[in-house]
């Protein structure tokens, strides 16, 4: 999918929501445990009732790897779901891989051609040669760490580096790699008041944001600093969306949360 086609996406649903399929076993209602595949029926029926809400679903690959041989079925499962029912939406698996070249080439092979993701988080520590294999691959998106939601961003991502901010030195170097317009980046919604140095560096870029819900991150906020002229934004919502409710009604309750951040993201976007 190319970034035209996630605006033109955007600006026809009203909403640049993705929304996060971090499926957590003890956190699913109950019945679903007595199925052949909890994990898939769950994210089946959140997509069922979330898909005209959102432009992106961002499944964690923890979530699977956790479980095993299952847990990646259930995810091979999820992926060929929406590709085959929901084309139009972008995917990404949120794995953050990262390695020497010919290593980042088979994670690369992994989730673009195996899985058929649209995109990948990639963790910038390693440099060029780890991050251009992911680069290599047309019309997929490599979304890179630049300033992460957590606490520990503080650590390394903002030491001073050449008198410049470790995370803006990223955002910095990388647009000078080989096919860098593949490139999309984290910045957590936590962290709403870095928004507009980032979009000094890269303004057009898109920006895949975490942190609203479960983290306390302000959506408003992100948008004002952070929205560039193609939208450019995709805010992500894990737990905070699917699991409004641990009951059977868990998909409409899904739907419900979707649809208030969906409204909020529609007035930010006609104003
Ligand atoms: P919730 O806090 O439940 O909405 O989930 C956030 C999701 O985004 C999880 O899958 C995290 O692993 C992921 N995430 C962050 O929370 N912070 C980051 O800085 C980066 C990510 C990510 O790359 O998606």
């Amino acid at each position: 999918m190319t970034t035209q086609e996630l605006t033109t996406q955007i600006k026809k649903k009203n909403s640049f929501l993705c929304i996060g399929l971090d499926v957590d076993l003890n956190k699913i209602p109950k019945h679903l445990l007595d199925s052949k595949d909890p994990i898939f029926e769950f994210n089946k029926a959140i997509i069922d009732a979330t898909h005209h809400l959102c432009v992106a679903y961002k499944p964690n690959t923890a979530f699977y790897e956790a479980y095993g041989i299952k847990g990646w079925q259930a995810l091979e499962k999820t992926i060929q779901y929406l590709n085959y029912n929901h084309p139009e939406i972008f995917t990404i698996a949120d794995a953050k891989r990262g390695d020497i070249g010919n290593t980042s080439t088979m994670y690369a092979k992994a989730f673009f051609e195996d899985l058929a993701f649209d995109s990948v988080t990639v963790a910038p520590y390693m440099g060029k040669d780890s991050v251009e294999p992911f680069l290599a691959f047309k019309n997929k998106h490599t979304i890179m760490l630049a300033l992460t939601s957590n606490k520990g961003a503080f650590d390394f991502q903002t030491l001073s580096v050449n008198n410049n901010e470790l995370y803006k030195q990223v955002l910095e170097t990388s647009k000078s790699w080989e096919n860098s317009e593949n490139l999309m980046y984290v910045v957590g919604a936590t962290k709403a008041e870095y928004f507009a140095e980032i979009r000094k560096i890269v303004p057009n870029n898109f920006l895949l944001v975490p942190g609203v819900g479960a983290q306390g991150g302000n959506l408003q906020e992100v948008c004002k600093y952070g929205m560039s002229e193609n939208v450019g934004l995709l805010i992500n919502s894990s737990r905070g969306t699917i699991y409004a409710s641990k009951n059977k009604d868990f998909a409409q309750a899904a739907a419900l949360d979707a649809l208030e951040l969906q409204e909020q993201m529609k007035a930010i976007l006609n104003k």
